[in-house]
């Protein structure tokens, strides 16, 4: 008798050639649109599949797991996953992936484009050329003045992968990199980054340009907020390709609006798609939809290692057994003395 092939929700429109991969192993149920579900629809598309490929707007919790028999791992597109519950997908033991490293670069280029962007005062810029404003003679001489990013000081608060890739890339520009983070570089890396690191107060205080790149936890929640913003420069660039939520959007328009801050970019934001309406009367505030990690190599590589770690995990392909980034490997041991084995 033919086994019934095992099934993979995607929950989200995904590159063909990635789908093609899932398929030759399972069953593939793959969303043509990009749609936000309750948390029953959700519970319901994961109650009934093996293994569901979801996105940063699939928040995969508790409730949505609670009685679930069938599925065995959850593969995150993106390499934070706060819109994972990991100790509820443990105890359900229930696998999670991650796509950490195949987006560092990207983002990071992405970074500092919103870092020169800004500082330059680019959207600005450009909105009022297209605006037909340009009239008449050259622009003003002493108009359109921004601040300078070579040879200023770059912080980065959160000095994972991504914020590595960040501080590299600032020899270039003949930058000083200040840091925060839960704990200190090699010497050997600091030293080739010419970065040191400093407390949280000096980080804002001394920056010229602050990026944050820290992963979003419960205790990161505002890490930027009014008393934190109120300690930077005046003519500071504060960059967020984090996480909304880590930096307080209120509290950011109200110091942009009032001159206490130069300017900021922004490419998430606390209840995205939602933005804070303050920020976008703000000629001083660039803003974009998310898309740090959006070029074409890197979200394809996201996509085929989120495929990688479902194969994998569901025992097939090259490495069946050891998904490459799973984040919770060890409910993987009690599998095959359990019924979703
Ligand atoms: C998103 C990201 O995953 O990797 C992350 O944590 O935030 C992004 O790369 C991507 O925008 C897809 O939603």
């Amino acid at each position: 008798m033919k086994m019934a092939k095992q099934k993979v929700w995607v929950s989200r429109p995904l590159f063909p050639e990635v789908l093609a991969r899932l398929a030759e192993y399972f069953e593939v149920e793959a969303e043509a649109h990009e749609g936000k579900r309750t948390p029953a629809q959700l519970k319901a598309k994961l109650a009934d599949v093996d293994a569901a490929v979801v996105g940063l707007s699939e928040r995969v919790n508790a409730a949505v797991l609670e009685g679930n028999q069938r599925l065995k791992i959850v593969a995150n597109l993106g390499v934070g996953y706060n819109n994972l519950d990991l100790d509820a997908l443990s105890r359900a033991g229930i696998l999670a992936s991650n796509t950490p490293d195949v987006l560092n670069e990207s983002v990071a280029d992405y970074a500092w484009a919103l870092m020169l962007a800004a500082a330059r005062r680019m959207g600005a810029a450009e909105r009022w050329l297209r605006a037909g404003q340009w009239q008449g003679s050259a622009t003003r001489f002493d108009d359109w003045l921004g601040v300078d990013v070579h040879g200023k000081t770059l912080g980065i608060l959160g000095m994972g992968r991504i914020g590595q890739a960040i501080a590299r890339r600032a020899a270039g520009f003949n930058m000083r990199v200040i840091y925060h983070n839960r704990s200190r570089l090699p010497e050997s890396i600091e030293r080739e980054y010419r970065a040191s690191l400093v407390d949280k107060a000096s980080l804002l205080s001394q920056a010229d340009h602050l990026i944050l790149v820290l992963p979003y936890t419960p205790e990161n929640h505002y890490a930027l907020g009014a008393a934190e913003l109120a300690q930077m420069k005046p003519s500071a660039v504060l960059v967020n390709v984090a996480r909304g939520g880590i930096v307080d959007d209120a509290a950011l328009a109200v110091a942009l609006r009032e001159g206490r801050l130069g300017a900021a970019a922004l490419d998430v934001f606390e209840g995205e798609p939602a933005v804070h309406p303050d920020l976008l009367g703000l000629e001083n505030a660039l803003l974009s939809p998310h898309i740090a990690s959006a070029s074409e190599d890197t979200r394809r590589a996201m996509a085929h290692l989120a495929a990688d770690n479902v194969i994998a995990a569901l025992g097939h392909g090259a490495r069946a057994g050891q998904p490459p980034t799973a984040l919770n490997p060890a409910v993987m041991a009690a599998w095959s003395s359990r019924t979703r084995a």
